[in-house]
């Protein structure tokens, strides 16, 4: 027999479910009320006491989307689409947590969620074709079916730099952020870290303390957000207008309702080239990426976008040898997530903040009374870590999840995750993994790669149940042309050039260094597994 320990009953006090769904952000939500829909019974389990999760959890001061609000939300209903009105061009964090609370109102969704609920353990019993599922708590729930909506930014990471008990100040992890805010008015305050999430929390924390000093390791490319408030004449346009919105943003490349340039960057004259370089940095945002066709793919162009934010870098901050230390030069623009910022280069202008450069200085450790750098210690009453999160991989990983034959996923993926899609993993019947790694997720505007994941998830469970299928696997063989796939798509652009990039790993010590998302572009990869489907879901086995 496959599994010898087995017995056919549940354990005792067990509660059974036909599927269990982990998390409730904006994936587990959608997929709770997809299940209920085609008649499922279902529970999702979540760690925080609320709806939400990455908009639960990252309550920093600047915490803001750099998706714009009209294409950063649900797609799946018209009225909600319709009667949910943005404030701004780019939602705050308070009103995404606003707008996913009232999705879960909307759709009566909270009867069938469990908070304060965190999962530490979940088995897969052959015999039985179920999952067993633990919490921290030790209630136990069986299902046919686990499905995770775990997120891949929900896992901070707080480096192990030595000494970091013995502060006598007060510490923050910007993905854990304390829900009555944290008053830094007169305070001495270090910041670890400028990736987004630093970019966005060094302009509005250098407003209300005595002292900032970001300590930066890596310097970022970041450009202006350009946020304000949502024009009533805009909503209107996309409101009249959102069935194309999102049939564009369903099938461009990063699930963004608009365009790449078919023109590449050498193609141009320089004068040219420049003008458009500055009208994008006047309208703001993502779209700077979108000004030439072949910025990810050929160093030569991407060097004059790395170039012309250098410029811009230079010009903003006063002080020559500041600007400096903030240009980066160590991997092209766009190589790691680009950031968007609301004057985050200028705030190196003020009198109050000062920028340690990590790494001419590094970090020594964390004295009682600060940070000591190899150069000096800087006294601090709040340190912030803005030291982002072990990503995609560390959310599934944190918990103990074993397949057939009690195979650790742990082990499963110990040079690196290994999917089919990035939607299951073989040797782990029936686990479905919303925006796992090997699928565009992080790549790409998630609300609408997530509502892609679950409809598949969904549609694959109909034809099981119109089939009298129970149980569904990747095979090996498939697993190992996709992860070839994902690698190639990687390799195919600039991206694996960025060796410092969470993408791979690198922002966490010990961790396996393969690029983790798929880089084929999130409308290729729907369109592979609409294909995958209609073929009758090449690639996986059925029981
Ligand atoms: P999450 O929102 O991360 O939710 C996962 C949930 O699972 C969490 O609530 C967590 O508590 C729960 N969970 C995890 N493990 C367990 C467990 N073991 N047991 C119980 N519960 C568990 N994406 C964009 O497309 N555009 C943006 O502009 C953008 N901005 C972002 C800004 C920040 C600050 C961050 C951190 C991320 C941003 N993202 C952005 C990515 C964002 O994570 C996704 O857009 C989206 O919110 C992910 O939703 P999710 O439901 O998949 O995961
Ligand atoms: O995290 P990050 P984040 N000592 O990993 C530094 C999404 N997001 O929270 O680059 C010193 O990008 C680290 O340095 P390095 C978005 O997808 C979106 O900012 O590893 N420094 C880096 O500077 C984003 O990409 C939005 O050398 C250390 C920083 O900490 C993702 O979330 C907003 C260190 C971490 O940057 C993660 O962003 C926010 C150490 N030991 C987040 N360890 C928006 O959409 C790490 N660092 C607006």
């Amino acid at each position: 027999t496959e599994n010898a320990a087995t017995t056919e009953a549940p354990p005792v006090g067990a509660r059974v479910y036909d599927a269990i769904v982990i998390g409730a952000g904006f994936s587990g939500l959608y997929q709770m009320l997809r299940l209920r829909e085609i008649g499922l019974s279902a529970r999702v389990l979540e760690a925080a006491d609320g709806v939400g999760g990455t908009w639960y959890w990252n309550r920093y001061p600047g915490a803001r989307c750099d998706s714009e609000s009209y294409y950063y939300s649900y797609s799946f209903s018209d009225e909600l689409q319709q009667e949910w009105t943005w404030s701004e061009r780019y939602p705050g964090q308070a009103e995404i947590l606003r707008y996913l609370n009232h999705v879960a109102d909307r759709f009566d969704l909270r009867r069938d969620i469990q908070f304060d609920t965190r999962v530490a353990a979940a088995s897969y019993d052959g015999a039985a074709n179920r999952w067993t599922i633990t919490t921290t708590a030790g209630e136990v729930f069986v299902a046919t079916f686990l499905i995770t909506a775990v997120g891949c930014l929900s896992s901070a990471n707080v480096p192990a730099i030595p000494g970091l008990s013995d502060f006598t100040g007060a510490w923050y992890h910007t993905g854990e952020w304390p829900h009555d805010g944290v008053d830094f008015t007169g305070k001495r305050v270090g910041q670890i870290g400028t990736g987004s999430t630093g970019i966005q929390a060094a302009p509005v924390i250098a407003s209300q303390a005595a002292h900032l000093t970001v300590f930066q390791r890596t310097p970022n490319y970041s450009i202006p957000a350009r946020n304000g408030p949502m024009d009533p004449e805009f909503d209107r346009a996309i409101k009249a207008n959102y069935a194309e919105v999102r049939r564009k943003t369903r099938h461009s490349v990063n699930g963004h309702p608009f365009d790449i340039s078919p023109v590449r960057a050498l193609d141009v004259p320089e004068d040219e080239r420049l003008a458009l370089y500055e009208r994008a940095w006047e309208v703001g945002g993502l779209q700077f990426r979108a000004v030439f066709h072949d910025l990810l793919t050929n160093r030569a162009a991407n060097d004059t976008a790395s170039d012309f934010i250098r410029a811009k870098i230079r010009a903003i901050v006063r002080d020559p040898a500041v600007a400096e230390t903030l240009m980066p030069y160590d991997h092209p623009f766009a190589t790691k997530r680009p950031p968007i910022d609301t004057e985050y280069f200028e705030t190196f202008n003020r009198d109050n903040v000062s920028l340690v450069d990590l790494r001419r200085t590094p970090i020594e450790r964390i004295t009682p009374a600060g940070i000591l750098t190899t150069e000096r210690e800087y006294k601090l009453d709040i340190i912030v870590f803005a030291t982002g999160f072990d990503a995609m991989t560390g959310p599934l990983l944190r918990i103990d999840i074993r397949g057939e034959h009690g195979t650790a996923l742990r082990d499963a993926w110990a040079d690196g995750p290994q999917t089919y899609l990035g939607l299951q993993v073989a040797g782990f019947p029936n686990l479905f993994t919303i925006t796992g790694p090997g699928s565009p997720s992080v790549l790409s505007n998630m609300p609408i790669a997530i509502e892609q994941h679950v409809d598949w998830i969904i549609d694959c469970i109909q034809h099981m149940r119109a089939k009298g299928l129970a149980r569904v696997e990747a095979t090996e063989e498939a697993q190992a042309r996709w992860v070839a796939h994902v690698n190639e798509a990687a390799h195919a652009t600039l991206l694996p050039q960025a060796a410092s990039s969470w993408y791979l790993g690198a922002n966490v010590p010990g961790k396996p260094r393969v690029f983790m998302p798929y880089a084929g572009g999130a409308g290729r990869y729907r369109k592979i597994c609409e294909t995958v489907a209609a073929n009758g879901y090449e690639g996986f086995r059925f029981r």
